[in-house]
């Protein structure tokens, strides 16, 4: 699979325009990108307006709140790593659920070893670092070879990435394109575009890493990515069965605990969790495992290949998967585009998009495909080690 011609998901002329069904759900982070006719930039001014906001600092109540009734583990201390991973202690837990999307069903039980997790996503600071000391060219960042995407027009060859922009006008909810932009100029170091920078951002999660930069970041700390199953058993705290990373209730006491969207996504963003964009990584409450972020803000990936259900429950104590990596790359492939063989990952966590109306992926039990080339606005990465 070569990362570069997989690009050429990106450019519709080719595949003719993508148009597919999203079978009754919708989904906010549809990763397939339509070339959106708005090319233009965010202004200085309209950035510092988000700055300023998303970096009040609200949700401390509920931070102080929280602290008090965290379990800490009781290997912090034993080891270096703690100050930036927390130890998971594994076991068997039910994974998935059946109250949700269909992709999250059914529920069954899975172990997994123990293992280290990064505290919170991977930010600015950390990956700023690794590109700093391995000369590291995000995906988002490569000029795409005109002669990988026969057919492409010439100005639809660019590099850049997809960034989430409300619309102005009311829009259809299955018509993704209409908030997300395949913007020239968009990477890790410019969030928002190419009039956008990092420097006041150094705490929040790096975004706009394809798979492979994310991969070759974890490579180069000494680490690895989750596997879903990892994943989602360190999400869940410690709370088996629990609803959220926090338990079953949404909001507790009206407290939000973890950044998403409050309001009628896309067009109305009513911020009430105090952060109308991404937030930094240690604004919200950790869960149970003592690690932040697992939820909300951005989407995470995994090692594991995408597949549209989960397995059943093993009849038998005996057959329950140990260590799970997954399905088939070929089974990963989006049936509803079949003559773009792009392999796809899954993505957990939900994002600071996800909203009640529209995608109600901020639970331990979500998941989501992405092609392995796409870099978004809304998704990065931790990592684990074994
Ligand atoms: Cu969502």
């Amino acid at each position: 699979m070569q990362f570069v011609a997989a690009r050429s998901v990106h450019w519709p002329k080719i595949a003719g325009r993508l148009q597919f069904e999203i079978d009754g759900q919708n989904t906010e982070g549809q990763p397939v990108c339509e070339l959106s006719k708005r090319e233009e930039v965010l202004t200085n001014t309209s950035l510092r307006t988000l700055t300023t906001r998303r970096d009040a600092s609200s949700g401390v109540s509920a931070m102080t709140l929280l602290r008090a009734d965290i379990e800490r583990n009781d290997r912090q201390s034993e080891d270096s790593r703690t100050d930036d991973m927390a130890w998971i202690p594994g076991g068997t837990f039910r994974m998935g659920s059946n109250d949700h999307y269909p992709e999250e069903a059914p529920v069954h039980r899975v172990t997994v070893d123990g293992f280290w997790i990064d505290r919170t996503p991977v930010t600015n600071r950390q990956f700023k670092a690794f590109v700093k000391a391995t000369g590291h060219t995000t995906f988002a960042e490569i000029v795409p070879d005109p002669t990988d995407y026969p057919g492409a027009l010439p100005h639809m060859i660019y590099a850049g990435s997809l960034v989430f922009e409300p619309p102005s006008r009311p829009v259809n909810l299955r018509d993704w394109s209409q908030w997300w932009t395949f913007m020239k100029g968009a990477d890790w170091r410019h969030p928002y575009g190419p009039g956008s920078n990092t420097n006041t951002s150094d705490n929040h999660p790096v975004v706009h890493v394809a798979f492979a930069d994310a991969l070759a970041y974890a490579r180069w700390a000494g680490k690895d990515l989750p596997t879903e199953a990892e994943w989602e058993f360190a999400a869940r705290g410690g709370l088996d069965g629990a609803e959220f990373a926090w338990g079953d209730e949404f909001t507790p006491g009206g407290v939000h605990l973890a950044n998403t969207w409050q309001g009628e996504f896309p067009r109305q963003n009513l911020n009430a969790d105090g952060y109308e964009r991404i937030s930094p990584v240690t604004a919200f409450p950790p869960n149970g495992y003592g690690v932040h972020d697992m939820i909300g803000n951005v989407w995470e990936w995994t090692t594991d290949w995408y597949s549209p259900k989960h397995e059943a429950d093993a009849a038998k104590a005996c057959c329950i998967p140990q260590n799970p990596r997954g399905g088939r790359e070929e089974g990963s492939y989006d049936p509803r585009q079949p003559n773009i063989k792009i392999p796809r990952k899954i993505i957990k966590g939900g994002s600071h998009l996800c909203a009640p109306n529209y995608c109600r992926r901020y639970r331990p039990a979500a998941r989501h495909a992405e092609p392995i080339d796409t870099s978004t606005s809304h998704l990065g990465f931790r990592c684990v080690v074994r």
